[in-house]
């Protein structure tokens, strides 16, 4: 048989702990965003700080290149890391409730781009946070069952653990449930 380069498509092993996802030593890890690409508070303000001013001119590269108005919701794109552990950040812009976004499509589709964007990268291992559970105001017991049905359905050759950092016990408890 000729030696393969990469493994036949399978899915990953999906995983949930509590923590900091800026602390994560993994391939890439995901940001909660907004469609501006411009930073913010939650999880997206600790990305930036932890990652250094560098992040948001690759984000204004990205304006100024291929997203002039921006990062549609439930869409993906990379950028490098700063002075993360991790090599890649992958941004999506979760479906905002507040703004009457209550498509649960659209939040399955911030999971499963971040996660194909994440193929295209060659990561093995990817940090994710409960998108649109805070100031987007999702229910976290919702946003664990779509992202968690999202990453079991996940098939790639590269990506092979995908984590859920959760902020606090009931988030994690969310997401426990619903592996
Ligand atoms: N590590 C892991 N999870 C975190 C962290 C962290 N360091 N910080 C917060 N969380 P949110 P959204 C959790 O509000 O609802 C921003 O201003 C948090 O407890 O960060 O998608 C953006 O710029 C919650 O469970 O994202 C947008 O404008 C989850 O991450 C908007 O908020 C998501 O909460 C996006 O809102």
């Amino acid at each position: 048989m000729a030696p393969t380069t990469s493994r036949d498509p399978a899915p990953p092993r999906v995983e949930a702990v509590e923590g900091d996802i800026t602390r994560e030593q993994v391939d890439a890890i995901v940001n909660a965003a907004n469609s501006s690409l411009r930073g913010g508070g939650g999880v997206d303000g600790a990305i930036h700080r932890a990652a250094g001013p560098v992040l948001l001119e690759e984000c204004e590269e990205l304006r100024a290149g291929p997203l002039p108005a921006g990062l549609p919701v439930g869409q993906a794109v990379a950028t490098g890391a700063g002075q993360l552990a991790a090599s890649h950040v992958i941004h999506t812009v979760g479906p905002n409730r507040h703004a009457g976004q209550t498509n649960p499509a659209l939040l399955r589709s911030c999971f499963t781009e971040s996660l194909r964007i994440a193929e295209e990268l060659g990561a093995r291992t990817v940090a994710l946070p409960a998108v649109s559970a805070g100031v987007y105001g999702w229910d976290i017991d919702e946003v664990a069952r779509i992202a968690v049905d999202a990453a079991r359905s996940h098939r790639g050759r590269s990506v092979e653990i995908v984590r859920f950092v959760l902020f606090g016990a009931p988030a994690l408890q969310a997401f426990e449930r619903a592996l």
